[in-house]
């Protein structure tokens, strides 16, 4: 059975996710290559309805019931998306997985890791990504960004306290002690997504190239 390559992007608000992802899927598609791109929450109409509701700034959600919403989505988006693309050998780019939940549900929630950790397994049944690309900037600017771009979401709209936690609790998710006492998050390495779209997406494309060269070639 082939297997196709799972990259997923991470980052706090309006680190860039989005546009780095899309950069790669054009990228990739002008070269031939079979390449899927989803996002989390989302992606299927399951998950789009959830990502409605997770959004909506009018949605009263506690904080279990916004972990469990999010796992919902991603139980729905592995198995029907995810899971096949990989099988026929796509290069599958995913805008945030669960790295995300340890994050915001976890930090900057509180919710116990070991929780979390059990439901997602659930949720994607041993699915580790090949590798993670955290886009890291200053917590401020991502915020400014996405606010520029319009109404805040019920997500965006949480304290800056929250985001600060959240923004903290990826950095210590490049720590090689963090990454070897969670192996489900496989491999995830910190990207610097100041600078411009095109400084960034050379940066992005640098960190592929050394690990699959053959994949992500130099090409003119
Ligand atoms: N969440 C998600 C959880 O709490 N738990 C979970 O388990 C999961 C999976 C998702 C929300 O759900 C939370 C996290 C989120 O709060 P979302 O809308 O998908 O909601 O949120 P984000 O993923 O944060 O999406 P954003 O669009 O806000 O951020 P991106 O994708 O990082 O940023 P992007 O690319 O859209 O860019 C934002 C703006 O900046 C500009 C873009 O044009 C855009 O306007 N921009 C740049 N400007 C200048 N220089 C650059 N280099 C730029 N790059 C982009």
């Amino acid at each position: 059975m082939p297997r196709g390559l799972l990259v997923v992007f991470e980052g706090a608000e309006g680190a860039g996710k989005s546009t780095q992802l899309r950069l790669l899927a054009d990228w990739l598609g002008s070269r031939g290559r079979d390449v899927v791109a989803v996002r989390e929450p989302g992606g299927t109409v399951v998950g789009d309805e959830i990502r409605r509701i997770l959004l909506d700034p009018n949605s009263d959600i506690v904080s279990r019931a916004e972990a469990l919403l999010f796992m919902a989505s991603r139980a729905q988006l592995v198995e029907r998306e995810i899971r096949p693309a990989l099988d026929s050998g796509a290069i599958v780019l995913l805008d945030r997985f669960f790295l995300s939940t340890y994050a915001y549900q976890g930090i900057g929630r509180g919710l116990p890791e070991s929780d979390l950790r059990a439901t997602n397994a659930i949720a994607t049944q041993g699915l580790v990504p090949d590798l993670t690309l955290l886009l890291t900037m200053p917590v401020a600017d991502g915020l400014a960004r996405a606010v520029e771009r319009g109404e805040r979401d019920r997500m965006e709209r949480a304290e800056l306290a929250f985001h600060e936690r959240v923004a903290h609790a990826f950095e210590t998710f490049t720590t090689s002690g963090w990454q070897t006492a969670h192996p489900e998050c496989g491999p995830i390495v910190l990207v610097d997504a100041t600078g411009s779209e095109a400084a960034v997406f050379d940066r992005v494309l640098g960190t592929l190239r050394t690990r699959w060269p053959g994949t992500f070639p130099v090409t003119s």
